[in-house]
């Protein structure tokens, strides 16, 4: 099976790895992170049409790991990460970030981009597990995928930050040409994996309930930092273009015997009732 996937994400940038959790486990991991996003996110009080464009994408929480002991088991689990490790081909993988994305109900697409340009990292062996904590299919906002946009090594920002990104903008891209978004339905306990390169979207929530996910970001051991836009990954732990990765902010992933410890200076101490992208902590 292993062998399947790996040769299943090398040609389409990304996969499927099904019932890699238990339902038990998921229900667990599904009120944990909706006590986190809660205890994030309780001064924003906004209705979901109050909200920017992008948010109205979905609530986005970073870096839950540093602060909800509950979490960071998942973020650090052996079996997500050992895949990950596995389709990328490396022997260590450290986190970059993991997050909520809770799309509301009601909430919009998520508009089609790439991840890696978002990131300060120069290697492009990064990799997205994403992991709902509910069936997923075309009502509630499931993923396309961009089957072999992976391959085109070319890094392309795409703003989606400030409102819906234009269909003329994306009919350029190369990366995209010829190509329809492969959507994926999900059960509880599956996790998809896409690569920083491949392009995807998600459909909106027509659904009554929110949409939870959780998802986590590994980059190859080693990799450096490939300019100096601003990240939390890397500038939290003072390291400079062209020097490795490797922090408490962004610990070794796989292989671990225990997840780590918070790091020194946790996010949401540092970062306390920032106002900007509804990103972090609270706002
Ligand atoms: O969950 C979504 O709607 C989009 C997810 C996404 O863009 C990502 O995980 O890179």
């Amino acid at each position: 099976m292993a062998e399947d996937i790996t040769s299943h994400f090398n040609e389409k940038g990304f996969v499927i790895a099904e019932n890699l959790l238990n339902l038990k486990e998921i229900e667990h991991y599904k009120h944990v992170l909706k006590l986190a996003v809660k205890s994030r996110k309780q001064l924003d009080k906004r209705q979901l049409s109050e909200k920017t464009e992008y948010e109205q994408s979905f609530i986005q929480c970073q870096n839950l790991w540093e602060d909800f002991q509950e979490l960071r088991e998942l973020t650090f689990d052996q079996r997500i990460a050992g895949i990950a490790a596995k389709l990328l081909g490396v022997k260590r993988l450290r986190i970059w970030h993991d997050q909520a994305l809770i799309k509301e109900s009601g909430g919009r697409e998520t508009d089609t981009h790439h991840d890696q340009p978002y990131w300060p990292i120069k290697e492009t062996n990064t990799i997205t597990a994403w992991i709902p904590m509910v069936s997923i299919s075309e009502h509630n906002g499931h993923m396309g995928f961009f089957s072999g946009s992976h391959k085109v090594k070319e890094k392309r920002f795409i703003n989606i930050f400030n409102g819906k990104v234009g269909q003329e903008e994306l009919e350029k891209l190369p990366q995209l040409k010829g190509l329809k978004p492969e959507y994926v339905d999900l059960k509880p306990g599956d996790v998809s994996f896409h690569h920083g390169l491949t392009f995807h979207n998600a459909k909106p929530n027509l659904s009554s309930e929110d949409r939870p996910v959780f998802t986590i970001i590994y980059f190859a051991d080693g990799s450096t930092r490939g300019n100096d836009q601003f990240h939390f990954s890397v500038d939290r732990a003072s390291i400079g273009v062209g020097e490795v990765i490797k922090s408490d902010v962004t610990p070794l992933a796989f292989p671990i015997e225990k997840p780590p410890n918070r790091p020194k200076e946790p996010i949401s101490d540092k970062f306390v009732f920032p106002k900007s992208l509804g990103l972090l902590p609270q706002d």
